[in-house]
């Protein structure tokens, strides 16, 4: 209980993207509400139910399948929201649960490196920061890479990470060669003992050529110290971008094998359906989501409570 003048406790993570997850006039959870007014599984109900997961992105196939699962055996049958809530809250996390799946480092591999890309702004330097914090807090020794050498500001900005996290912090200078600087950082890596190495890049549009054959030699070169390198390929993605994500996912994957997607700004205005979409058309494993800029703001992907956010089930 709370005592008069005490501040309220931060929300949790769960709390921060139940939230976000309501803050778009297409989240899920609140239109529900506004179905099933009927209290029945009739075909009106079951047309706006996937109008529903169609709006909060989820993409036509996967509305009508889910849809589809819910209604069989119930047509016309009455149903409560709060059950309506639940299946939905299942069928949505049958499908989640096959892309839940933990960043794991291989202890085997020293340095596991991680190279992050993505387009601009998605949150790829935060994420890193974030990561760095994280696999420090469980004991290895990490060090940053500062591969978006396009920028002067992204290097410090990848640097006060590397600080806050206590890694190790490899840069050249604004306008060097990226892939070099990649190849320098592992065998830096290498000889200093490192047990992950997480490469940042620049922000790249998907459709642009001439950034993803860079995004290609950055791998290239990698692969002459190491040819089991990059051990992870991630793909973070801004979750407010929708549909957006899909085109980005498939350039990417065609560019650079990717190992797997972090989802980032689920507290803004995403409407969080696009991982149903990313997870029926790709099944790559989703290994972090973020809900803020914050440090503790990034938490392994749990499909059951993305799930129970989504749709507002108990
Ligand atoms: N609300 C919110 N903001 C985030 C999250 N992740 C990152 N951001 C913010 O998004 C902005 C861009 O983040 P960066 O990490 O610089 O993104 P980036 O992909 O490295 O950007 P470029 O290097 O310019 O391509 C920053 O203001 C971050 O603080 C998140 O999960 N939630
Ligand atoms: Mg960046």
């Amino acid at each position: 209980m709370r005592t008069f003048g005490e501040a309220p406790p931060e929300p949790t993570f769960f709390e921060r993207l139940k939230q976000g997850l309501s803050k778009s006039t297409a989240g899920l959870s609140d239109n529900l509400a506004g179905i099933l007014t009927r209290k029945k599984l009739d075909t009106e109900t079951v047309a706006e139910l996937e109008e529903a997961l169609i709006r909060a992105d989820m993409g036509t196939t996967q509305a009508k399948a889910i849809t589809a699962a819910i209604a069989k055996n119930r047509y016309d049958a009455e149903i409560s929201s709060y059950d309506l809530r639940q299946l939905l809250r299942d069928e949505i996390a049958m499908i989640l649960r096959k892309i839940q799946q933990p960043l794991a480092i291989d202890r085997g591999k020293t340095p596991f490196v991680i190279l992050v890309a993505g387009v601009n702004g998605t949150g790829k330097t935060t994420t890193i920061g974030k990561l760095a914090r994280r696999l420090a807090g469980d004991g290895h020794k990490v060090m940053l890479a500062a591969g978006d050498t396009f920028r002067a500001a992204a290097i410090e900005q990848l640097a006060v990470w590397a600080s806050r996290a206590q890694a190790k912090f490899i840069a050249t200078k604004p306008g060097g060669d990226a892939a070099g600087l990649a190849y320098e950082a592992l065998e830096l890596a290498r000889a200093e003992g490192m047990d992950v190495l997480i490469i940042d890049t620049a922000g790249r549009l998907q459709n642009k050529t001439g950034l993803m054959a860079e995004l290609e030699k950055i791998v290239r070169v990698i692969k002459k110290l190491d040819a089991g390198a990059p051990h992870a390929m991630l793909l973070v993605l801004d979750a407010t971008t929708g549909q957006n994500a899909i085109s980005q996912v498939e350039a990417f994957h065609a560019s650079v094998p990717l190992t797997g997607l972090i989802m980032t700004k689920l507290d803004g205005t995403a409407k969080g359906g696009i991982l149903v979409a990313l997870a029926a058309k790709f099944a790559l494993p989703v290994h972090y989501i973020g809900v803020g800029e914050g440090a503790d703001d990034l938490q392994p992907f749990d499909a059951q409570a993305f799930a129970t956010a989504l749709t507002g089930a108990a």
